[in-house]
């Protein structure tokens, strides 16, 4: 697998690197708003500087050369690029064209994700993704940016992990918009599956040369518990988290178990549109980070019962590989129409330290090694992975947990937004020249 087929990149997204939220007329986002919302984001930390990486993009893109990587995965801020009446930000597309041009002039592959999570705040006022109207526009923000950006990139991706932007989102409420309805959730995810599809052949359309796919999270269920119940639900875990997102995709249908988990909340969805949400996908994004042991809620579900003993990251996620290896090869066996992947994110939160002027940090060492480790033994076992991207190439706004969590191989010190690479990140850069010289 580790030859120069198999890329091996970084990955970020725009709202938790780029800062400059007032910038060339940028409209706010649902981040925006949540994050300005007290109680919302550890220490009230928003996105309004992160990284400054609208203004420090082209040291970044100088840094992402460094590493040796053969591929850079951003995303496109949407309201970044499109006004509130649907006309082009012309400041906001020169900013991507800069930067894909840059990063392909230092030989790197580009793929770029449209919708990481930062929906502009109008459309969220008008219903968001529960107004099927928002995957409408969500198709001429794909129209619009792939006419712009056509030949600048290696692969398209619509979505970020969509159960995050609809459970999260509209569910539980830890996420932008902050909504907890699972009625909302469901027809949230239906939306935006349907805004995929779409926007699918908006891409085609426009920038046939690139491949065209999704990003889906998935996670690994499993149980401590003796009983038939208890592996049942180690099976909705997985059905409501993984399949939920990747059966309309690839069998052009809703898990029916779904349904018993939340009965009534089937969303409402019109002839067709099954159709337009499973159309062929050049690849599979896979974001995977860690396994929850589940047991039986005693009724139709599941609930959490955290193990004790494992190892665990900064986020408090347990470090299991084998998971990956488990998803992956189930995936294979369970989806005829499985197209080849890209494990678009995986790595660690860690506490580094700073040993003699050097950032230490042996725990993500270890994690990526297992799991670089694990996506092998699925290659091995004949499933078709094209690539491999750590999330992510620096510390940066993590969501609902703020500046606290690191994610990067590089450090990110914020008062200064110094960049300074991990011993992760010369590992890589070691292992990546070492494979330039076996080629
Ligand atoms: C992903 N979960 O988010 C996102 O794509 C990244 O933007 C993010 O920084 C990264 O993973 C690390 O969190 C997730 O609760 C957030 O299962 C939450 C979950 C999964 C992925």
């Amino acid at each position: 697998m580790w030859n120069k087929d198999f890329l091996l990149g970084v990955a970020t997204a725009a709202y938790q690197i780029e800062g400059a939220a007032t910038a060339d007329g940028r409209l706010p986002s649902i981040w925006d708003t949540f994050s300005a919302t007290p109680g919302k984001v550890l220490h009230g930390d928003t996105g309004d500087v992160a990284c400054d990486h609208y203004h420090r993009w082209e040291q970044d893109v100088d840094l992402i050369a460094s590493l040796h990587v053969d591929a850079y995965r951003l995303s496109i801020s949407w309201p970044r690029v499109m006004d509130a009446e649907g006309n082009p930000n012309r400041k906001g597309l020169a900013f991507y064209k800069r930067l894909l041009k840059a990063l392909r002039e230092r030989g790197l592959k580009t793929f770029v994700t449209l919708y990481h999570w930062d929906l502009p705040q109008h459309l969220e006022d008008a219903g968001g993704w529960v107004n099927r109207d928002t995957a409408l526009r969500f198709a001429d923000y794909a129209d619009l940016v792939s006419r712009e950006l056509a030949g600048l990139v290696d692969a398209w991706a619509t979505l970020n992990e969509p159960w995050c932007s609809a459970y999260l989102g509209y569910a539980n409420g830890h996420h932008a918009p902050g909504k907890q309805d699972i009625v909302f959730a469901t027809q949230a995810m239906h939306h935006l599956l349907l805004g995929h599809g779409l926007a699918v052949r908006k891409l085609r359309a426009n920038d046939p040369g690139a491949q065209v796919g999704i990003v889906a999270n998935v996670g690994r269920g499993t149980t401590n518990g003796g009983s038939a119940a208890d592996r049942r639900a180690a099976e909705l875990f997985e059905i409501q988290h993984n399949n939920w997102v990747l059966d309309p995709l690839l069998k052009k249908q809703y898990p029916a178990a779904l349904w018993e988990l939340w009965p009534g909340a089937q969303p409402m969805a019109l002839d067709g549109d099954m159709d337009i949400i499973g159309a062929p996908l050049d690849y599979l994004g896979i974001n995977y980070y860690f396994r929850t042991n589940v047991v039986s809620d005693g009724a139709h579900g599941f609930t959490e019962v955290p193990l004790a003993g494992v190892e665990r990251t900064q986020m408090g996620w347990e470090v299991y590989p084998q998971g990956l290896y488990d998803l992956l090869t189930g995936f294979k066996r369970n989806y005829p129409q499985l197209p080849p992947i890209y494990i678009t994110e995986n790595g660690t939160a860690s506490d580094d330290k700073v040993v003699d002027g050097a950032v230490e940090d042996p725990q993500r060492i270890a994690f990526l090694s297992r799991h670089w480790t694990a996506v092998d033994s699925a290659v091995k076992e004949g499933v078709d992975i094209r690539g491999y991207f750590i999330w992510s190439l620096m510390d940066n706004f993590e969501w609902a947990f703020g500046y606290e969590r690191r994610f990067g191989i590089v450090h990110v010190d914020y008062a200064t937004q110094a960049r300074t690479p991990k011993r992760s990140a010369q590992l890589v850069k070691r292992f990546l020249a070492d494979r330039a010289r076996r080629e």
